[in-house]
């Protein structure tokens, strides 16, 4: 479980896409992990076996925190077990079939041992699990992400998400 979340080679289940097309429709701020940790460093060591640095998780956490407890960021990533509970309202986990998935991450060129790993770490929703042991079950929620109308699908009814709470939390 720990090898799996560690590595920051993403799934590519559509975080990203998701992520950018939702801030720009929303006007939320958008955060990719990832990003953050190559432009700051926030490494802690490399792993060998998976050939990438292993993510600080401490230092990613206190470097988020003043633009978290502000609020409206859309966070991308694909582990959320070192974050905060209470930074986030709503977790999304993206489902990719295994066939779709292993043609995604074989553009991207990933190899052999790579693509296995991925693949496995779908297989057992390694990530869903983790999201449901670290979040309120009600506010984890998975959605399919195997083609473009999924994408269409998901941002319309995220948004649907926002503007209801919005209006909950307006008064
Ligand atoms: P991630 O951020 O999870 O690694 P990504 O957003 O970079 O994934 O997407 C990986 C690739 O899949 C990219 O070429 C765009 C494509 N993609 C994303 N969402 C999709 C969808 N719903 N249907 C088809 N292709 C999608």
């Amino acid at each position: 479980m720990k090898a799996c979340h560690r590595r920051p080679g993403t799934p590519g289940v559509g975080k990203t896409t998701l992520g950018k097309e939702l801030a720009s429709r929303s006007g939320l701020k958008y955060v990719n992990v990832g990003d953050l940790a190559r432009e700051g460093q926030l490494y802690d060591g490399y792993d060998e076996e998976y050939d990438c640095p292993i993510l600080d998780e401490d230092r990613v956490v206190d470097e988020l925190e003043s633009q978290m407890s502000e609020g409206g960021v859309i966070v991308d990533y694909h582990g959320c077990d070192f974050f905060p509970e209470r930074w986030f309202h709503i977790v999304f986990v993206l489902n990719t079939d295994n066939s779709v998935l292993y043609k995604r991450l074989e553009t991207r060129g990933y190899n052999e041992k790579k693509l296995k790993d991925n693949i496995q770490c779908e297989i057992f929703q390694i990530l869903y699990e983790e999201a449901l042991a670290s979040y309120s079950e009600e506010i984890v929620h998975r959605l399919p992400s195997n083609q473009p109308e999924d994408l269409e699908d998901n941002i319309n009814q995220i948004m649907k998400w926002i503007e209801e709470w919005i209006k909950d939390h307006s008064s």
